[in-house]
């Protein structure tokens, strides 16, 4: 039997509209879902909420910032997931992971400020470091008394950078560069050095140490202690052995508050000689006792020089040093003065130049 041919057409008709419908449904269904996906409900509680307030009825006494909950809960997660991060962060560990002990140093290779800084990517402007996955223990101003020395420089800032990033600390390097062709005077200049560091940041521990001396192992932490510390304990000069038990020459520290304690350093020691067994009798007569590293991990490596012009042995220092006890308190940082000729901050130091006058 032959079909009825409008009974053929109704069905397909009545198929196509079910077709139809379905698609209908389910663009409105996408629709609703990408609607839902964009961030329009909660701008439209905000305006809500604003209008809430803005006609008083409500919530007129909270402040409108309640209006901004949806929006700005992203921005504010965000923000709170940062600084909890940075609270986070834990302190790095006593020893640092990154040691490797004993280190080869020496001072033929060819070493260019160029390469120092290629081989230091992480250094900020004026040669400051602070570890990103810890928070360092200390941050440590290091000092450097300086005139004329570029070449050892050099040395100093190839060998030591990489030492005290492994050391985790947070630290900047600051060369105080004696202006002028007047008689040298190291201890003001670490004076100067205490005081211009702490105009950069809030220091608590500043090592001291000469240009020319190279620490030969990263265990010698430059840090401070609850001690005084003695770090140049073993130079390969002295035949790795300590000169005389009060030494305090080459690379000392001292937190901010040992240093306060001895008035810093003697400002009247001009030319070589006498004003670390100064700094010595400050120490000891306040009570305090010197920390040092061993044998070992205190070993360091000196750039052999000459004696250096507008440098000799100072004639008062053995008379100055007898004395220290009775004109500590008068000479030292209370009574430091200076004329601060340029701060200059390169990428691995920050070089202060400084008019420190004569004697
Ligand atoms: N310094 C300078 N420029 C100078 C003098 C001293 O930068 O003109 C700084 C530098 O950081 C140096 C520190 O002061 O490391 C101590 O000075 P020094 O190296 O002269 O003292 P040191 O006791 O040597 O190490 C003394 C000279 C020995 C000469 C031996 C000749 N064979
Ligand atoms: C002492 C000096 C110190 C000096 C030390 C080492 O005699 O300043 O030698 O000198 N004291 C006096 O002169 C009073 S060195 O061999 O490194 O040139 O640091």
């Amino acid at each position: 039997m032959a079909a009825d041919p409008s009974v053929n057409f109704k069905l397909l008709h009545r198929t196509c509209k079910l077709v139809v419908l379905l698609c209908f449904l389910h663009i409105t269904v996408t629709i609703f879902f990408y609607v839902r996906s964009l961030d329009i409900p909660s701008a439209f509680v905000q305006n809500q909420q604003n209008h809430n307030n803005s006609t008083g009825t409500g919530t007129e006494s909270k402040p409108s910032l309640d209006a901004g909950v949806p929006v700005t809960r992203a921005n504010d997660t965000q923000s709170k997931e940062e600084g909890e991060q940075k609270k986070r962060l834990d302190k790095c560990p006593e020893t640092s992971p990154l040691l490797v002990g004993p280190l080869r140093v020496e001072f033929n290779i060819p070493v260019s400020l160029e390469l120092i800084k290629k081989e230091n990517g992480r250094l900020e402007p004026g040669g400051r470091y602070k570890p990103k996955d810890c928070k360092a223990l200390q941050k440590v101003a290091i000092i450097i008394p300086f005139r004329k020395r570029d070449e050892h420089l050099k040395y100093w800032l190839y060998y030591l950078h990489p030492i005290l990033q492994r050391q985790q600390l947070d630290y900047g390097v600051y060369v105080i560069n004696q202006d002028g062709d007047e008689i040298f005077n190291r201890a003001k200049l670490l004076n100067v050095g205490y005081a211009e560091a702490l105009k950069d940041y809030d220091y608590e521990c500043f090592v001291f140490s000469d240009v020319d001396l190279i620490p030969m192992d990263d265990r010698n932490t430059y840090k401070c202690f609850s001690q005084p510390r003695h770090l140049s304990v073993s130079m390969d000069k002295f035949s790795f052995r300590l000169p005389y038990n009060q030494y305090f020459g080459g690379v000392s520290s001292m937190s901010k508050e040992q240093f306060l304690t001895i008035n810093g350093f003697p400002n009247n020691y001009w030319g070589w000689g006498g004003e670390d067994d100064d700094i010595y009798n400050r120490l000891a007569s306040k009570g305090m006792s010197i920390s040092r590293p061993s044998g070992e991990v205190g070993k360091c490596r000196m750039i052999r020089h000459e004696r250096d012009k507008k440098n000799e042995p100072n004639p008062q220092r053995f008379d100055r040093i007898a004395h220290t006890r009775e004109t500590m308190n008068k000479d030292g940082i209370k009574s430091l003065s200076y004329r601060l000729v340029s701060k200059q901050t390169f990428d691995l130091f920050t070089k202060i130049t400084v008019d420190i006058g004569k004697p």
